[in-house]
C-alpha cells in the first residue's frame, strides 16, 4: 500500500511530469465548496491529457469561481479579467497566440449576472475556449446575495424569497448557437473529468454549466445547486468516457449500448445510454430534454449537445501559421506603396 502511494506521487505522465506539476497555490476556498473538487478535476484532466501546463492559457472573471485558477496550473499564464468581462479577455489573447489552448472559469454571477452580454458573443463567435461556470445560485464571495440562476422561491437568510425566474445557462448555451454544451455536478467527479477533457478536444467553445455547491450560503438540501438535491435528482444522460487521438477504445459494452462522438482531433467522446437515448448531434432534441428535465426537476448531465466542425473564430479568421503576438513589425506593417495604394482607391 505504502509502495503504491510512493509510486502514485513519483509517476509520470507522457510529457515527463507528475500529477503534482499540474497543481497551483493551496486554496484559500472554503472547505467543501464544489470550485475546490472542480480544480482537482482540471488537474487530472490535463495531467491524463499530457498536455504541457505552459500550452494552456487560464481565464477568469470576478468571484469565489474567478479565484480558482490559482489553485490549479500554477506553470500556466492566467489572467483575472473584470466582472463579467472574461469572454472579451480571452478572444483578444487567444488572437494574439492561437496555439494556446485557452481554459476559462466564471460563475454563474459572472457569467449569467453582469456578464450575459460577453457571454452570449462569444458563444456565437465559437471562440476555441473551454468556457465552465461554476454555477452555485449564488454571489459567493459578496456574502451570498441570489445570482440569475437561483431557482424561483429560493430562501435564503438575509436575502428573503428569490421572485425571479432562473437563466439556463446551458439552454441559453444552445439558443446562443454553441457548438459543445455539457452540464455536470462537482459531487460527479468523474463525469466532471471526462466532459473538461472532451472540452479540451473541441475545435470551439465548450461549455460545461457545473452545478458546484456553495456551502457557505446556498446548500441547504431543498436548494437545487446544493450536494444534496444534485445527488438525489441527477439524471446522466449517458456514462462518458473520453479517448485520446491513436489510442485504441476498450470497453466491453455490447454493440448498440454505445455512441461514438468523434472529435476534430480524431479522439472520442464514448458514450454509454442509459435509460435515454439520446442523440447529443440534435439541437432541437438537446432542448427539448432541457425542458424536460426542468418540467421533471432533474438535475440533467453530460454531453447535450455538439457541433465538432463548425469552423470556430480563428479558423474564420484565417489567421498566419504564427501566432501574431510572434510576427516581427516588418511582417505587420504594409510597405508605403500598398498603403498609398489603398489611399488612391478608396480616396
Ligand atoms: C463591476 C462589478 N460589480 C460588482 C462587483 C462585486 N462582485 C464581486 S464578485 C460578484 C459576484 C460573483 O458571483 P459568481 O460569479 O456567481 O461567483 P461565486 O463567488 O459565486 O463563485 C460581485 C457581484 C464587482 N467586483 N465588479
Ligand atoms: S463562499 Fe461559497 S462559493 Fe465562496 S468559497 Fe465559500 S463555499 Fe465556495
Ligand atoms: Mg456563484
Amino acid at each position: 500500500m505504502a509502495d503504491q502511494k510512493i509510486a502514485s506521487r513519483t509517476q509520470v505522465n507522457l510529457v515527463g511530469l507528475g500529477k503534482a506539476d499540474y497543481r497551483g497555490n493551496p486554496s484559500t476556498l472554503c472547505q467543501g465548496c464544489g470550485h475546490n473538487s472542480i480544480s482537482s478535476q482540471i488537474i487530472a484532466a490535463c495531467y491524463e491529457l499530457d498536455i504541457l501546463p505552459e500550452q494552456i492559457v487560464k481565464f477568469s472573471g470576478i468571484g469565489c469561481s474567478s479565484k480558482s485558477p490559482t489553485y490549479f496550473l500554477g506553470r500556466s499564464f492566467g489572467f483575472n479579467g473584470l466582472h463579467g468581462r472574461m469572454p472579451s479577455l480571452a478572444t483578444g489573447a487567444l488572437f494574439g497566440d492561437h496555439t494556446l489552448r485557452g481554459l476559462a472559469v466564471s460563475g454563474d454571477g459572472d457569467t449569467a449576472s453582469i456578464g450575459m452580454g460577453q457571454f452570449k458573443h462569444v458563444l456565437r463567435r465559437n471562440l476555441r475556449l473551454v468556457y465552465i461556470v461554476e454555477n452555485n445560485g449564488v454571489y459567493g464571495l459578496t456574502k451570498g446575495q441570489f445570482s440569475a440562476t437561483a431557482e424561483v422561491g429560493l430562501y435564503l437568510k438575509g436575502q428573503g424569497s428569490n421572485p425571479y425566474m432562473p437563466v439556463d445557462i446551458a439552454w441559453e448555451a444552445l439558443v446562443g448557437n454553441a457548438t459543445f454544451v455539457a452540464r455536470s455536478f462537482a459531487g460527479d467527479p468523474k463525469q466532471v473529468k471526462e466532459l473538461i477533457k472532451a472540452a479540451l478536444s473541441h475545435r470551439g467553445i465548450a461549455l460545461l454549466d457545473i452545478i458546484s455547491p456553495c456551502v457557505t450560503f446556498n446548500n441547504k438540501d431543498t436548494a437545487v445547486h446544493s450536494y444534496a438535491w444534485g445527488k438525489e435528482h441527477e439524471v446522466a444522460l449517458h456514462e462518458l468516457s473520453y479517448v485520446p487521438p491513436a489510442e485504441e477504445i476498450m470497453v466491453d459494452y455490447e454493440e448498440g449500448e454505445i455512441q461514438e462522438v468523434t472529435m476534430h482531433d480524431g479522439s472520442k467522446v464514448i458514450l454509454k445510454k442509459l435509460e435515454h437515448d439520446y442523440d447529443p448531434y440534435n439541437r432541437a432534441e438537446a432542448m427539448r430534454i432541457l425542458e424536460e428535465a426542468n418540467a421533471k426537476q432533474w438535475l440533467l448531465t453530460g454531453l447535450i449537445y455538439i457541433d465538432p466542425d463548425k469552423p470556430s473564430l480563428l479558423d474564420i479568421y484565417n489567421l498566419t501559421e504564427t501566432p501574431l503576438n510572434r510576427l516581427t513589425e516588418n511582417r505587420l506593417r504594409p510597405p508605403r506603396e500598398s498603403i498609398k495604394q489603398v489611399n488612391d482607391l478608396m480616396f
